[in-house]
């Protein structure tokens, strides 16, 4: 009996040692996916639908308009995340005027990287990242 004992105490610590080593210090927290890359575009647009922002993160040219389309059925806004950097001009839309159906346009003039939410869905968010036009 204290030999089965003993090799289940082994099983069972072999086991742990072996998902401590897989899971080696990341955290369970799913990560955000890779921002798109649609540099190259003059204007391009992001969806609301189904309670996010698709694409949620994307990467464009400075002077691109990007334009946020609900496609959703329940209305949404979109604002200035609380920590985001100064978007260096009047920025967002009210839910009033981004029901199903409507949309919004904001052009990027500066580089950075603009997060952005919704405030009535606090899940609901995003990223602008803006960079400069290499020297041709
Ligand atoms: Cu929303």
């Amino acid at each position: 009996m204290r030999t089965r004992a003993f090799l289940a105490g082994v099983l069972v610590v072999g086991f742990l040692a072996g998902t401590a080593a897989c899971s080696s210090s990341k955290p369970k927290v799913t990560p955000p996916p890779p921002p798109i890359d649609l540099r190259g575009h003059k204007a391009i647009e992001i969806d609301a639908d189904l309670n996010q922002f698709t694409p949620a993160a994307v990467i464009v040219d400075v002077g691109t308009k990007v334009t946020w389309r609900n496609t959703d059925s329940v209305a949404h806004d979109v604002k200035k995340a609380a920590d985001a950097l100064d978007f260096g001009a009047q920025f967002g839309v009210d839910a009033s005027r981004f029901g199903p159906g409507q949309s919004y346009s904001f052009t990027f003039a500066k580089a950075g990287n603009y997060f952005y939410t919704c405030t009535i869905h606090t899940l609901m968010s995003g990223k602008v990242a803006v960079v400069a036009k290499p020297k041709a």
